[in-house]
C-alpha cells in the first residue's frame, strides 16, 4: 500500500479540460478519468474551462463537482481554444506545488485517460515534458478522417525540420503531460506566455519551450480514438492551418 503523508502533501495531477460545447462526450470523459485514475491511485484535481458553450456543458460540469474533485470556470463568451487553455494552464500554474504534474487534454472523449498514469510516471523519471503521440511506436488512431491524419503528418514534418526538438514527432496534440515547475517558472518570467488565440496555441507552447534547452521532451503512445466522439470537431481546419503556418514563419524569423 502507498504511504501518505498525513499532511497530505502527495503530488497531484491537476487535469486541464478546455471545454466548448461537450455536453454529449464531457460525462463519459468524466467517468472514465475517476476509474482511470481511482486504478492508478493517482490523486488529482480536474480544471475545466468552459468556453461559453451554449449546450449545458457548464451545467453539466458543476453537476460533476459534487461526485469529483472538479473546479469549473466559465468563459460569458466563446474566445477560443488558446484563451481558453492560458486560463486553465494559468489556473493549475496557481494552485499546483512544482513538483505536480500538469496534464492538458481534450473534452471531447477521444483521449484515452489511461494513458495519464504513463505520462505522469514519465515526468517524474525525470521527462519535463510528455505528449501523448500519434507518432511514435505503439501509436494507434481510429476514425480520425483522412484529410485531418494528412494535415497533422504535414505540420509534424514540417515543424521538425524547421523546429526540431529532442524526443518530440507530434507537435500539435493537446493531449500532454507538464512539470508544473516549468510551466510556473515560463510563466512566471512571462506573463504572456500563452498569447496565441487558436488550436496553434500547443504548437506556440513547445516552440517556446524549446528555447530552454535543459528541459527533457519525450512522448507515450497514444491510442486516439476519435471514433468514441459523439460530438462534432470544432477546429477549423482552414483557421488552424493557416495560423500554425503563419506562427511558423514568425517563430522562423524572430531573435532569440
Ligand atoms: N474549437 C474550439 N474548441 C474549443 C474552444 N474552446 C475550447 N475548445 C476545446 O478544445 C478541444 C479540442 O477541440 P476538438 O473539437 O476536440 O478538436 P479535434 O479533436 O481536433 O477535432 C476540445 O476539448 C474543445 O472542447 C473553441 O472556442 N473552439
Ligand atoms: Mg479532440
Amino acid at each position: 500500500m502507498s504511504q501518505q503523508p498525513a499532511d497530505g502533501s502527495r503530488r497531484r495531477v491537476w487535469i486541464v479540460l478546455p471545454a466548448f460545447n461537450e455536453a454529449q462526450d464531457l460525462p463519459h470523459l468524466l467517468e472514465r478519468i475517476d476509474e482511470a485514475m481511482s486504478d492508478a491511485g493517482l490523486r488529482f484535481e480536474l480544471l475545466i474551462v468552459d468556453d461559453g458553450s451554449t449546450d449545458g456543458t457548464h451545467e453539466i460540469a458543476e453537476l460533476w463537482a459534487n461526485k469529483l474533485p472538479l473546479k469549473v470556470k466559465a468563459h460569458p463568451e466563446n474566445m477560443g481554444l488558446g484563451a481558453t487553455l492560458r486560463d486553465g494552464l494559468e489556473w493549475a500554474c496557481q494552485l499546483a506545488q512544482p513538483s505536480d504534474v500538469i496534464i492538458t487534454l481534450d473534452a471531447d472523449n477521444s483521449h484515452t485517460p489511461e494513458l495519464i498514469l504513463r505520462m505522469v510516471r514519465l515526468i517524474r523519471e525525470g521527462h519535463d515534458v510528455v505528449i501523448a503521440s500519434r507518432f511514435t511506436k505503439g501509436s494507434r488512431v481510429r476514425g480520425v478522417p483522412l484529410h485531418r491524419r494528412f494535415l497533422s503528418r504535414v505540420a509534424g514534418a514540417l515543424l521538425k525540420i524547421l523546429f526540431p526538438i529532442h524526443g518530440v514527432r507530434d507537435y500539435t496534440s493537446g493531449y500532454r503531460a507538464y512539470r508544473a515547475g516549468v510551466l510556473q517558472d515560463v510563466t512566471s518570467e512571462n506573463p504572456d506566455f500563452f498569447d496565441q488565440e487558436g488550436f496553434q496555441v500547443m504548437v506556440d507552447v513547445l516552440l517556446k519551450l524549446r528555447r530552454n534547452t535543459d528541459l527533457i521532451f519525450g512522448e507515450a503512445p497514444m491510442v486516439l480514438r476519435y471514433d468514441l466522439k459523439e460530438g462534432a470537431s470544432k477546429m477549423d481546419v482552414v483557421a488552424t492551418s493557416r495560423g500554425t503556418l503563419r506562427l511558423m514563419l514568425k517563430r522562423r524569423f524572430e531573435r532569440g
